[in-house]
């Protein structure tokens, strides 16, 4: 008789060792990191990547005809199709390397939005977008009379879908929709709201900064027009991060930035754009960033990021369980497709003070709006307190963090 399949066990101890900070102490206490949603801990093949570059490489690209520029000129866009394969793209050409996801909405809404969006034309959000995904859409309503429409969510938190679905019409041009929340982690059916929006005639922009750390992203398969991501969100440095487009947009885009490396000749009188992606990449850009982007995609290709996914749902369950046993505790998000992510509000309790007594037994949450106002006020909170977890968490850091919470809360009542 066959033997049922059992899933692969996720090894969380042997991945905790290669982030190295997750081994240190913050206030005396060893760190429970739990703010991976602000920006993921890097593993040492990351660290090791910066170091490298910057030991035996440290050239500009694009520039030179030197050894070490050439080689720094392959690393980089050696990297830029690493992430083609992490997105499966189908060209390199249609990864534009941007300071992160923020810089990637914003270029889309000034090249993109400026040149094809008429007064008029509506632009459609969701409720719970971060930041990001508003105020670029808000300036572009201000300078150039598109209207902003915003898709409500409902108290669990998710997407009204019948809402979202009503104020789509041909009028709607842009879609631009984050792929999971970062204030309540709810999953939106992006693949779903895609093709709806395109049965409209709309291009869909998605906001990734919250999904890539969380599971494979198939940008063919969802067949989306834009897709950005920022690289410390996925254990990459900060400062280096993507806007994937398809190319038949990014050919029709004007660049945003003027300046070197995105020309291919320059007059006084006129200059000639230079080939895609590098139109959109105007200066000197982060080569270590980008390199060390490369390592951490490498890195994450060698997991098993199915196992990674199922052991952070399995820290999701066992945190939301021991959250109902606290008196008082109000979980905000309560979808039924959430990455792991636990945002809450205890009655009474101010959120930043919870932060600053854990944060003083070395637990490490993020208190506040998190970037996303209008969910506040979809709650009717200031703000919430986050607990939000990567692949390299475990049982005994939910453990940690329920009784630091425990104690913060006996000291503040
Ligand atoms: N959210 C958080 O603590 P940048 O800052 O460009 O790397 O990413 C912006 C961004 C865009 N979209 C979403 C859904 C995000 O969550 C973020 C960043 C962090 O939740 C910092 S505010």
């Amino acid at each position: 008789m066959n033997q049922p399949v059992q899933p692969p066990v996720f090894e969380v101890g042997r991945i905790r060792a290669d982030f190295p900070l997750l081994g240190t102490t913050v206030n005396g206490k060893p760190l429970v990191y739990l703010d991976n949603a602000a920006t993921t801990q890097k593993p040492r093949a990351v660290i090791a990547a910066l170091v490298r570059y910057y030991e035996t490489i440290n050239a500009n690209v694009h520039r030179g005809v030197h050894t070490l520029s050439q080689r720094a000129t392959d690393e980089f866009e050696d990297a830029r199709e690493t992430v083609r394969g992490f997105l499966n793209a189908a060209s390199p050409r249609e990864i534009v390397f941007t300071r992160g996801a923020t810089e990637a909405i914003n270029l889309v809404a000034q090249s993109y939005g400026r040149t094809f969006l008429r007064a008029g034309d509506e632009v459609l959000i969701g409720e719970a977008e971060h930041h990001a995904n508003i105020v670029p859409w808000q300036q572009l309503r201000d300078s150039h009379g598109t209207v902003l429409q915003v898709a409500p969510i409902n108290d669990a938190g998710e997407l009204d879908l019948a809402a979202f679905t009503k104020l789509l019409s041909p009028r709607t041009k842009l879609v631009a929709i984050g792929q999971v929340s970062n204030a309540l982690g709810t999953v939106n059916p992006v693949a779903e709201i895609i093709r709806m929006a395109h049965a409209q005639g709309a291009r869909v922009l998605v906001d990734g900064a919250q999904s890539v750390g969380h599971g494979p992203v198939d940008v063919a398969a969802l067949d989306c027009d834009f897709f950005v991501f920022s690289g410390h969100k996925v254990f990459a440095p900060t400062g280096i991060g993507v806007l994937y487009a398809k190319a038949e947009l990014l050919e029709a885009m004007p660049p945003w930035q003027g300046g070197g490396d995105m020309i291919r000749t320059v007059t006084f009188e006129h200059t000639q754009w230079n080939d895609l992606p590098w139109k959109f990449e105007a200066g000197t850009p982060d080569i270590a960033g980008g390199i060390g982007l490369k390592a951490a995609l490498d890195y994450l290709a060698g997991l098993d990021f199915t196992a990674a996914a199922r052991h952070e749902h399995d820290l999701l369950h066992y945190a939301t369980t021991r959250a109902a046993e606290i008196a008082g505790l109000r979980i905000i998000g309560t979808a039924k497709d959430k990455v792991a992510v636990l945002s809450f509000v205890v009655a009474g309790v101010n959120a930043q003070d919870l932060g600053v007594l854990l944060d003083s037994q070395g637990v490490a949450i993020r208190t506040g709006h998190h970037c996303a106002m209008p969910v506040m006020t979809h709650f009717g909170v200031a703000g919430t307190a986050r607990a939000s977890f990567a692949f390299y968490n475990t049982r005994e850091d939910v453990d940690r963090f329920f009784a630091a919470l425990a104690k913060a809360l006996e000291i503040l009542a």
